[in-house]
């Protein structure tokens, strides 16, 4: 027993050390999901806590019932067993109380999905927005929304597209972000900044505390636009276009993955997500636009060498 809670123990305090250092990517030994970077990502981790609660109560009280079942009832202790075959109060406990733990699931169940689903009104939070309300950002209303397109590709990539930037020949901004590990000999080996299966070529990058609002379709196959630590996770169908947003709180490197069995490469799709203080993205857009997407992708590359902090420091 001593040993359980030392590994227990030892398990939560590790989670907690790499989460410190380590955010938005999975950490080994790691207990529950990565760190929060949005309000949705909050909200489904609260929601996820609340039914491990109602779980937990409800598999202590069947087991419980049915170690009683098994001492009081069992063909020693009680021999002669009654003949009545209906009990018209439990069979309404069993009836009610499972409409009411129902309820009590569903009732924040729907909030969440209703908050994540639904595109807020920026227009109407920057005019009466309510500074003490965690759900919006009034500041970041007032600046608008930033669309961008991640297309799922056929040969496990993502083209990403800047909708509202244009380049210089008028067409939204737009490029390919590769894996950069396949699982080859050929393969670069892994660095802190550049983690197994998870890291690109030419991440996405946005702005930290705006309004993101993602459309995520495909070319051949259905993808699915994952990344954890926004609780997003979005379908990418061919001849659909899927809508979500989100707005990340904290600048730093974010990673997922494709989360649809789309083929034999599927787990070489990554998602890399460079999330930078606004003058940075603008920094990195103009450069994007001169055509030059190594200059801007390595201007948004500056972590702590040690791959310790995760942060990116502010590029000249
Ligand atoms: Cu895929």
């Amino acid at each position: 027993m001593r040993y359980i809670f030392a590994w227990i123990s030892a398990m939560l305090m590790t989670g907690s050390a790499f989460a410190q250092e380590l955010v938005g990517q999975p950490t080994p030994g790691a207990l529950g999901f990565q760190p929060a970077a949005t309000r949705i990502m909050e909200r489904v981790n609260d929601f996820h806590n609340y039914l491990l609660v109602i779980i937990t109560v409800i598999t202590i009280f069947v087991l419980a019932l049915l170690i009683w079942v098994c001492i009081r009832y069992n063909r020693r202790a009680n021999p002669e067993a009654r003949k009545f075959s209906h009990n018209t109060t439990v069979e309404i406990i069993w009836t009610a109380v499972p409409v009411i733990i129902l309820v009590a699931i569903a009732g924040p169940s729907f909030s969440n999905l209703f908050y994540q689903e639904n595109e807020p009104d920026l227009e109407l939070i920057a005019q009466s927005g309510d500074l003490d309300d965690p759900n919006i950002y009034v500041d970041a209303a007032k600046e608008g929304w930033i669309t961008i397109k991640a297309e799922g590709m056929g040969n496990w990539a993502w083209t990403y597209y800047y909708m509202d930037e244009l380049d210089s020949e008028g067409y939204p901004l737009q490029y390919v972000s590769n894996g950069i590990h396949f699982g080859l000999p050929s393969d670069p080996a892994p660095t802190p900044e550049k983690p197994l299966y998870l890291a690109t070529d030419y991440p996405m990058v946005i702005p930290v505390n705006r309004y993101i609002r993602y459309q995520t379709t495909s070319d051949r196959v259905i993808h699915a636009w994952t990344v954890p630590a926004f609780g997003v996770k979005t379908d990418a169908v061919p001849g659909r276009l899927n809508e979500g947003w989100f707005l990340v709180e904290q600048t730093g490197v974010f990673y997922g993955q494709c989360s649809e069995l789309c083929g034999k490469n599927h787990a070489f799709m990554p998602i890399e997500v460079r999330v930078v203080p606004q003058d940075q993205y603008d920094r990195w857009l103009e450069v994007m636009k001169s055509g030059d997407i190594d200059r801007a992708t390595e201007m948004v590359q500056v972590i702590d060498s040690n791959g310790e902090e995760t942060r990116l420091a502010s590029v000249e």
